[in-house]
């Protein structure tokens, strides 16, 4: 069991293009796991490569509540995408920020699975939306980047200003233990 570190917002490792995975081999399937747990701990429904500082294409999603429906995808690609829907969205990357974003209804996205075999599905609704935030992220997009500009500068401002509160100053006088 191993939970990782993820990247916040506006950190700009959060736009890197993530590479497609040649092998599903053992480093691969632990990292999945890896993911899987850190998914689990945040607690968040889906996680991608890229928001774990790992610049590869996978992605874990559980919508259950027991975390009893893991689904991976290794080098996702939507084949189809149909309809629009709208849901309010947060990410593990933008903490607490939520906000409606518009996307297909219906995609059918084909992968590889931790087995490394190549298998399609067909989602819609929740599955759906998390599945197209999650392929986003491989490609260096995160949700805040379809909404206004103006909420853009506000949430950059305010995780930017968290981001420095939490390095704590040692001044001169503190005790410090060693
Ligand atoms: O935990 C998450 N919840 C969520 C809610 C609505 C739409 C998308 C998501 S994904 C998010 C986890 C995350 O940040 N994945 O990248
Ligand atoms: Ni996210």
């Amino acid at each position: 069991m191993a939970v990782l570190d993820i990247l916040v917002y506006p950190d700009p490792r959060l736009r890197t293009i993530a590479k497609p995975v040649e092998r599903v081999d053992a480093p691969i399937r632990k990292l999945v796991e890896d993911m899987a747990d850190t998914m689990y701990q945040a607690p968040g429904i889906g996680l991608a490569a890229v928001q774990v500082n790992a610049a590869k294409r996978i992605v874990v999603i559980d919508l259950s509540k027991d975390q009893s429906d893991l689904h991976v995808f290794i080098n996702p690609e939507i084949l189809k995408a149909e309809g629009r829907q709208e849901i309010e969205e947060g990410c593990l990357s933008v903490p607490e920020v939520f906000a409606p974003v518009s996307r297909a209804e219906s995609v059918v996205v084909r992968a590889l699975s931790k087995e490394g075999e190549r298998f399609e599905l067909q989602a819609d609704g929740l599955l759906s939306v998390c599945i197209q935030h999650e392929i986003d992220h491989l490609d260096g997009k995160v949700f805040v980047d379809y909404l206004s500009r103006l909420k853009q500068d506000r949430i950059r401002k305010r995780l930017q200003k968290q981001a420095k509160r939490a390095i704590q100053p040692v001044s001169v006088g503190d005790a410090v233990t060693l």
